[in-house]
């Protein structure tokens, strides 16, 4: 019997590596040019999110883009819901080229890169707007060109949205009411401090454990955007969304580098325009989506609590020690260079 084991699991190794051998030129990532052809590549684009997300929308654009500029020699195939993993083991299938493009939100890019901590300070950007000067200009460009010596090429910042807080137990309007409550967080340091600070219990998970979690009690509650929230079904499982608006959530759509550098130049352009042209798309359809479904939790039967002025006060008050501990560690270059310029965009 053990014998027996032994021997299935060696055959599933060898057969991994045989598929493994094979996938790339089935793939055609390997390119033919005989008899004049020209080489044609195959990217596979996976996110953590459903395929009713703006974000697999972005994605479509993306592909519809890409496919039609390169004259089908690139092939674009998309996979949702976790279904090459998760955003960490994504990333690191990029780094070692079994993958071609993912789209994190920019917090487990921490776990590669601290500075992107920047973005995910609590009640950083004042609106969208702010956030998509920053994002899009020399210090957002900074960080992606950095992504470089990690074995990734940061494409453009997508928008995943202000991050509200859902729980099944309370509706909670204070910091305090928050006091206990287990909550999923991203896997990122400056989440799981903030939470700390408004009383909660942070409990960091991959995306696609989430629903499972909430669904058996193993938290009480996750914080996402709107259209996060109500596409995925939260609503089954959780009775009261806050609109606390914590943390604007950039996605960073980025591409192996292995992969990018085996592209010609001018596939490696139309992939750069394609993502900027998905980035503006995508952008336009998750702000209408969070306009409507808001309102459409509450036609689900969820509780959404707005928040008045002093209550945002309160929890801004109650994580206001976040800068301060992590700035550091972040850099303090990269933080005083990103309030600067929301400072002087707010004015
Ligand atoms: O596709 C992106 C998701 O994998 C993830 O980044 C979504 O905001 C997210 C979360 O809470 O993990």
């Amino acid at each position: 019997m053990k014998n027996m084991k032994k021997l299935v699991a060696l055959m599933l190794v060898l057969a991994m590596i045989l598929v493994g051998c094979s996938s790339e030129p089935a793939g055609g990532n390997e390119g033919t040019e005989a008899g004049g052809e020209q080489e044609t590549f195959v990217i596979r684009a996976g996110i953590g999110l459903n395929d009713q997300h703006p974000q697999f929308k972005g994605l479509e654009v993306f592909k519809e883009y890409v496919e039609r500029e390169s004259d089908g020699r690139i092939e674009v195939q998309l996979f949702h819901s976790s279904q090459l993993g998760d955003d960490i083991q994504m990333m690191e299938a990029l780094q070692l080229g079994s993958q071609e493009m993912t789209c994190p939100s920019t917090a487990p890019i921490t776990s590669i890169d601290k500075r992107f901590m920047a973005f995910d300070l609590p009640f950083l950007f004042p609106t969208p707007e702010v956030a998509d000067a920053i994002l899009d200009g020399a210090i957002g460009q900074e960080l992606l060109d950095g992504l470089q010596d990690h074995g990734l090429v940061g494409l453009a910042y997508w928008e995943n949205g202000y991050r509200h807080l859902t729980n099944s137990k309370v509706a909670v309007s204070t910091p305090e009411d928050m006091s206990g409550l287990k909550i999923r967080t991203m896997e990122n340091q400056v989440h799981l401090d903030f939470f700390r600070a408004m009383g909660a219990q942070p409990t960091p998970m991959p995306f696609g454990e989430l629903f499972t979690a909430m669904q058996q009690g193993v938290v009480d509650g996750q914080e996402n955007p709107v259209p996060t929230i109500y596409l995925q079904n939260f609503d089954e499982v959780q009775d009261y969304t806050t609109l606390t608006g914590h943390v604007y959530s950039p996605f960073v759509f980025m591409m192996s580098k292995i992969f990018y550098d085996r592209l010609p130049a001018d596939l490696q352009q139309i992939v750069r325009d394609g993502a900027l042209v998905a980035r503006d798309e995508q952008r336009v359809i998750n702000r209408e989506y969070t306009e409507e479904l808001t309102d459409g939790l509450r036609q689900k039967g969820m509780t959404v609590i707005e928040l008045t002025p002093e209550q945002q006060q309160a929890f801004q008050a109650a994580t206001s020690s976040t800068v301060e501990k992590f700035r550091d560690e972040i850099g303090a270059e990269t933080v005083d260079r990103i309030l600067a310029e929301i400072e002087r965009l707010s004015n």
